[in-house]
């Protein structure tokens, strides 16, 4: 059967999750908005994906309809290996997955703090601001918390192999590198264990192969992660200490 992506076509944005999922996995798919364009992905939303999709990703799989990043990437990583087998542990991963997600979400909103209905261009100034609390605060609380669960568990975030939410950790931190380069570098010594994830997922070699391939589209100023140089810098030291002790 061969899975059937929804994803708006010109972003890696929340698809990617999906994307890496699928290339690891090694499953034949298509990228159905790769293909057909903006136009099949909303007539797509009115028909065959209705009335559960609400927003994009979305998979269908025969006659299942999948949404919501973090329930799609855990839906294909069980099928095909990529989820640990206990009950605990698929709990735990689903777990560390929705906190990226919710991570996710804050750094959309540092571009977009008022609406996603309207551009960035017209929410320039409190994007300033939401972006600066992201990484004065946010950014170090999240990623500290991967560290400390590396710390914990050792390679890899859950269990004892690679599992979808190492390659969401991966993808975080590609992105966060791409737009926010100077507040990752100042955070970088901090996060030994999640540099060494980064590079222990980048080197599987289906994912090595899929970086290097047409399929992996390049970060751009459309997706989740945008590098707006107004919206980066390095955070004070003093107040990630304070956000580390909270
Ligand atoms: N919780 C959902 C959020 C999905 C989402 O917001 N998707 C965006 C694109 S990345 C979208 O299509 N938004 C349209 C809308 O919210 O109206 C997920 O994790 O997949």
């Amino acid at each position: 059967m061969t899975y059937e992506l929804f994803y708006w076509p010109e972003i890696q944005g929340r698809g990617e999750f999906v994307r890496l999922v699928l290339e690891d996995a090694g499953v034949e798919y298509a990228d159905v908005g790769r293909t057909g364009g903006y136009k099949v992905l909303l007539a797509a939303l009115e028909r065959e994906l209705a009335p559960y999709a609400f927003a994009l990703p979305v998979l269908r799989a025969g006659d299942i309809v999948v949404g919501h990043t973090a329930l799609i990437a855990r839906f294909v990583a069980e099928r095909h290996g990529l989820a640990p087998a206990s009950e605990r542990e698929r709990l735990h991963a689903a777990t560390v997955a929705l906190t990226i997600a919710d991570l996710i979400a804050e750094v959309h909103d540092t571009h977009h703090p008022i609406t996603v209905e309207r551009r960035y261009e017209t929410q320039r100034e409190p994007a300033r601001a939401r972006a600066r609390a992201f990484r004065d605060a946010r950014m170090s609380k999240f990623l500290g918390h991967l560290e400390r669960i590396l710390a914990a568990n050792g390679d890899w975030l859950v269990g004892n192999a690679a599992s979808y939410v190492d390659l969401a950790a991966f993808q975080i931190v590609e992105g966060l590198g791409y737009a926010f380069p100077h507040a990752l570098a100042e955070l970088a010594p901090e996060l030994p264990r999640l540099f060494a994830l980064r590079d222990r997922v980048a080197a599987r070699p289906r994912i090595a192969a899929y970086l290097a391939s047409p399929r992996r589209i390049a970060f751009n100023k459309d997706g989740i992660f945008r590098r707006y140089p107004a919206l980066d810098a390095a955070p004070p030291r003093a107040k990630r200490a304070r956000a580390r002790r909270r």
